[in-house]
């Protein structure tokens, strides 16, 4: 593994922890409105799948999607303005947490529907392989979004079309407060691949480099035309599922999983070798990067509603 990559994905990482503890101060200080999902816990999923695309790779998210958009290679002061509602956002302040949307990156937005994205990313697989171009097409969702049609219609037909796509499980072991243990008869998602004649591959989704050779491997398979992968990756989401339902799940489980050696960036950090140095020269980067991006954000306008009817007045 090349040092530089592995200093990008730690880098990568800690912005989505400082990031999301960032947007966790601001919700709780009324500077954010709306429900706000948070990944803290999950930001090897994110990193070690985007760090195997290409910029032009289409990722499709979901309702927990800041980490995918900053991974994929996300614009920190419009992601901000955007979760504050302002004009500079990268949704021109309308979309918000769940509607993120940043095209140039090839981040094609995030969505409030669990097992939207599963469906939409098909599309822009399906594009890339009609257009005779060699870009793939990721879906992130849920464990519980597993359980929605969608994930099953997305399956069938990209392995019939041999469409360029990858299918990405977070298994965080949660739908909002549903265990994954109550809802699914199985341990894994991921053997349900077998019935579509497709690969399904379970990882530990806290270990940065183990997500993303499993990515990279599945990424070459979608590009060299033999078609998609269903990748779970295992992981454990730290915070409250959004800041409005009550956490209820077991304190032994939250200990468990809060220990430094299950912790994504402390575990990438020992594997990967990273030196005191690097390691404290990416925190006052990205903290710096950070305050920049929310005094961009508090100095941004609002929209205009009417100038925003009437730039949209032919749809
Ligand atoms: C179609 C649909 N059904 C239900 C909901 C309400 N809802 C929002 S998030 C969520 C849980 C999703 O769980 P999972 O897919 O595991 O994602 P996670 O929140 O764990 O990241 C539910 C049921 C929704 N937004 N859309
Ligand atoms: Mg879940």
């Amino acid at each position: 593994m090349e040092p530089d990559l592995v200093i990008q994905m730690y880098r990568s990482m800690l912005t989505i922890r400082l990031f999301e503890e960032k947007v966790k101060q601001l919700y709780q200080a009324g500077e954010i409105a709306g429900a706000i999902h948070l990944s803290i816990g999950q930001e090897a999923v994110a990193v070690g799948v985007c760090s195997a695309l290409r910029l032009d790779d289409a990722v499709f998210s979901t309702h927990r999607g800041h980490g995918h958009l900053i991974a994929k290679g996300g614009h920190l002061p419009e992601m901000v303005a955007e979760l504050m509602g302002r004009q500079t956002g990268c949704s021109r302040g309308c979309g918000g947490s769940m509607h993120m949307f940043e095209s140039r990156v090839g981040f094609m937005g995030g969505n409030g529907i669990v097992g939207g994205g599963l469906t939409l990313a098909l599309g822009a697989a399906f594009a890339a392989q009609y257009r005779g171009r060699d870009g793939i097409a990721v879906a992130f969702f849920g464990d519980g979004a597993a359980q929605q049609g969608t994930f099953h219609e997305a399956l069938n037909l990209a392995a019939l079309w041999k469409l360029p796509y990858l299918a990405v499980c977070e298994n965080n072991q949660y739908a909002a407060t549903t265990p994954f243990v109550a809802a699914v008869p199985t341990a894994d998602i991921a053997p349900r691949a077998a019935g579509y004649g497709i690969p399904g591959i379970v990882v530990d989704g806290n270990d940065c480099l183990a997500v993303y050779r499993a990515a990279t491997a599945a990424v070459e398979r979608a590009r060299a035309g033999d078609g998609p992968t269903l990748l779970e990756c295992k992981t454990y989401r730290v915070e409250p599922h959004c800041g409005i339902i009550a956490d209820k799940r077991p304190k032994e489980e939250l200990e468990r999983w809060g220990r430094p050696d299950r912790d994504p960036l402390e575990h990438l950090r020992r594997g990967g070798g990273l030196s005191d140095a690097v390691i404290s020269a990416a925190w006052h980067d990205v903290e710096a990067q950070l305050e920049t991006a929310v005094t961009f954000a508090r100095g941004s306008p609002y929209p205009d509603p009417a100038a925003f009817l009437r730039e949209h007045a032919n749809i």
